[in-house]
């Protein structure tokens, strides 16, 4: 099966082909050959992820699925939230996105958070959406140097570091990614094998 990933995120086009293997071929927009900047107006990530969706099966016709992501900090009152990508303002920044949470959060003796996941695929012309969630805490100072966004403020429940110290297969253990990305793949499991069995 093929399917195209709307998203312009190198790091989470690799999270996926990693966590998904061989079982689907993923094609990132720039094999597609499509070039566009995935509106995301919306306030809450199932929206968000189904405008992305939408917007690259309209363009290409093809069997798409989208994610979005955001971080929720409880010292924060959920904050960034849905505005994870832009919490510091334009043009997009890691960097600065991880240095203004850890100023909001100098004071707080709260670290909890949360990365929340959804995923929208279209499949068929239908829509259908699975979340994905990783519990974990806000450290105090940045470590480590891989992954991409808040990795490196990020250390998920049960692990000893931070995301950004892991391989992408050790990050796949604990992500919020990776889950929504199980769902997703036995999702189409089912499908295709209640598809074999309508042939036989
Ligand atoms: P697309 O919309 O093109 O998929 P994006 O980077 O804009 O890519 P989101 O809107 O989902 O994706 O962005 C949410 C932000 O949250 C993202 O820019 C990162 O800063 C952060 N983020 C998302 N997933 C993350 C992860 O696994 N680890 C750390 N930070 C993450």
């Amino acid at each position: 099966m093929r399917l195209i990933f709307a998203t312009n995120n190198p790091h989470k086009l690799e999270e996926f082909r990693v966590a998904i293997g061989s079982k689907i071929e993923i094609i990132s927009l720039a094999a597609a050959g499509i070039q566009i900047e995935i509106p995301e107006p919306f306030e809450t990530l199932r929206e968000n992820a189904q405008v992305k969706a939408r917007t690259i099966h309209k363009i290409s016709g093809e069997n798409c699925f989208s994610e979005d992501t955001g971080l929720q900090v409880d010292a924060l009152n959920g904050k960034p939230g849905v505005h994870s990508a832009r919490y510091a303002g334009e043009p997009i920044s890691y960097a600065n996105n991880t240095k203004k949470i850890l100023r909001a959060m100098a004071q707080a003796t709260n670290r909890s958070a949360r990365f929340m996941t959804v995923i929208c695929l279209i499949l068929d012309g239908r829509e259908y959406f699975f979340e994905g969630r990783c519990e974990g805490k806000i450290l105090y100072t940045e470590c480590g140097e891989a992954g991409f966004g808040y990795d490196p403020v990020f250390q998920p429940e049960g692990a000893q570091r931070s995301f950004a110290e892991m391989s992408p297969e050790e990050k796949n253990r604990y992500s919020h990614r990776r889950k929504a990305a199980d769902l997703l793949i036995n999702f189409l499991k089912n499908q295709t094998d209640s598809f074999a069995h309508a042939q036989n």
